[in-house]
């Protein structure tokens, strides 16, 4: 039986970088999550269209699921695949629509954010590509929730996820489907699995899942399908608080596995992924790979594997990712773009085949065989690029920067600032921008400072103020941007990156090869001095 319950409009319902986050306890108030999902129905118009939905199964996940199932049968949608036990990757949900030709689909997480009861949740929708929704798309979804006064439920028996299997809820079928196998099925066809099998036999390694979604992907694809040994693959129970951990994959957060390939005599590769399985970290023996170069190592050697065989068309890098990307673009003469920071923007380059590869600097990566960044495709390139070349991470990497140069580069982070304090730091360094072109810091010289924008070179969209960047001479440059992705007042994002050709030069600390920069940074902006924090709170 359908009814409608009457609930009123909650004003922070704007999805920010990727989806609305908010701490569990604002998403269980309630009506909250309710009305957020029935203004999605209200937008996308699915009816007697088939979903997908599944999260990264931190805690809520179940109880969300069903009120979205709910709410999806009394709004006339056709068909719900469900991840087995409420679980599905981001990247899995992106593969599941585009092999399903699905309508869309409903991802719960908040990604790297803690999870439990005082943790974080999250909700966003994805489109028929399989990517997250548009900006315009989720400003309608927004509109929608403001003018929202009920939403429609089906009351009646919601089935037990725990078995893949078929079950009815009013007219609307829902398929519990195996998480895990659509995914595994497509990184077959990218990777060079009876080589990396091989390869698996000779390599000590590390994946660590963090407690989260990633443990049952990496458990059937790196333990039964490629003989990754099981103690080899950490924290693989997924966890509705992540164990207390943080499931960020990181130098900062991903400590039980940067010790262990800090040991002497540690493994020579090790990965992690997070909450929901889109982000990837990428270790050698005691060496972290920065994002922004793991982009450009994979884009320079994709031709050695199956999948990137005939070549890739072009790369795209969100603006704060570093430009070590754009030397390889030049060098094989493609075109490389710089979007906004959040994924939704290679949406529409990859549609329309401008590019092959995407990547940003908070340890994103992925190509065209999804719409979402995906951490153990990332793990599994570079696995098979190690067997391929037959050489370290760290011996690839070396290679890399004499080949390329070395673009040494850090993010600080500034956590739960004041949002007043914050905000205003930003319009101040917006109001100093035309005045910082052609002023020198010692050796340095800022060439140009904008507020990024960016034209979308395929719908024309435009989108401003993404982040004031400061432009040196030589190419270093210091960026600043609030995230869109923090539940807790303002997080300030300082980015810092300089160029260095010279070989000789290429074993330094970044933090030591940056702190010219980061004595600019605090120069022109003054983030210690106006937050009054001593130093940022996560350095990558
Ligand atoms: C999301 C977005 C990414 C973005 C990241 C950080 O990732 O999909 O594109 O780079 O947030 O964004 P911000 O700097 O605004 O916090 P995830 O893994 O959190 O979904």
């Amino acid at each position: 039986m359908t009814r409608t319950v009457a609930s009123h409009a909650f004003t922070d319902q704007r999805p920010g970088t990727s989806g609305l986050r908010k701490k569990v306890a604002h998403f269980k108030q309630p009506h909250y999550l309710a009305n957020f999902v029935q203004a999605i129905f209200d937008t996308i118009d699915a009816t007697g269209q088939t979903l997908v939905v599944g999260g990264d199964g931190r805690y809520f996940n179940t109880e969300a699921i069903e009120i979205i199932l709910r709410i999806a049968a009394a709004n006339g949608i056709g068909r719900i695949l469900v991840g087995q036990d409420g679980l599905l990757s981001t990247p899995a949900v992106s593969c599941i629509i585009r092999k399903h030709r699905a309508h869309g689909g409903i991802v719960l997480s908040a990604s790297h954010n803690p999870g439990g009861p005082q943790g974080d949740f999250g909700i966003k929708y994805n489109i028929g590509n399989g990517g997250p929704a548009p900006e315009k798309l989720t400003e309608a979804i927004y509109a929608r929730s403001q003018q929202i006064t009920g939403y429609r439920v089906v009351d009646g028996d919601i089935p037990s996820l725990t078995k893949p299997g078929k079950a009815q809820l009013d007219a609307m079928q829902i398929e519990i489907i195996d998480s895990v196998a659509d995914y595994a099925q497509l990184m077959q066809q990218l990777f060079d699995f009876d080589r990396l099998k091989d390869f698996i036999k000779t390599c000590d390694l590390r994946f660590d899942a963090m407690h989260a979604v990633t443990g049952p992907y990496a458990t059937r694809i790196l333990g039964d399908l490629l003989g990754v040994q099981r103690d080899w693959i950490l924290n693989s129970t997924p966890l509705p608080d992540f164990g207390g951990g943080h499931p960020d994959p990181n130098p900062a957060h991903a400590e039980e596995l940067m010790h262990l390939l800090w040991q002497d005599h540690g493994p020579v590769f090790g990965a992690a992924s997070d909450g929901d399985g889109d982000r990837n970290m990428i270790l050698g023996h005691k060496l972290a790979v920065s994002p922004s170069d793991s982009l450009a190592v994979l884009a320079a050697n994709a031709k050695l594997v199956p999948g990137y065989r005939d070549g890739i068309t072009g790369i795209a890098r969100s603006m704060p990712t570093s430009q070590a990307s754009d030397v390889v673009a030049e060098a094989l003469h493609i075109p490389c773009f710089e979007t906004p920071t959040g994924w939704k923007f290679f949406g529409n380059l990859l549609d329309a085949n401008q590019v092959t590869l995407c990547g940003e600097e908070s340890y994103g990566t992925s190509s065209n065989h999804v719409r979402e960044k995906d951490g153990l495709w990332a793990v599994l390139f570079w696995l098979n690029l190690l067997a391929v070349r037959g050489q370290t991470v760290t011996a690839i990497l070396k290679d890399h920067w004499r080949r390329f140069g070395r673009h040494y580069y850090s993010r600080h982070d500034y956590e739960a600032l004041d949002s007043n304090i914050a905000n205003s730091m930003i319009e101040e360094l917006r109001r100093d921008i035309a005045g910082l072109s052609g002023k020198s810091f010692g050796a340095r010289t800022i060439r140009a400072a904008d507020d990024f924008t960016y034209h979308d070179p395929i719908d024309g969209s435009v989108s401003a103020k993404q982040g004031v960047r400061l432009l040196f001479e030589g190419g270093a440059r210091i960026v600043v941007r609030l995230s869109g992705t923090g539940t807790e007042g303002a997080t300030l994002r300082l980015y810092l990156e300089s160029y260095q050709a010279d070989p000789a030069k290429h074993d330094l600390d970044p933090q030591l090869a940056l702190a010219d920069l980061i004595d600019i940074a605090e120069n022109v902006i003054g983030i210690k001095r106006q937050s009054g924090r001593q130093q940022p709170d996560v350095v990558t």
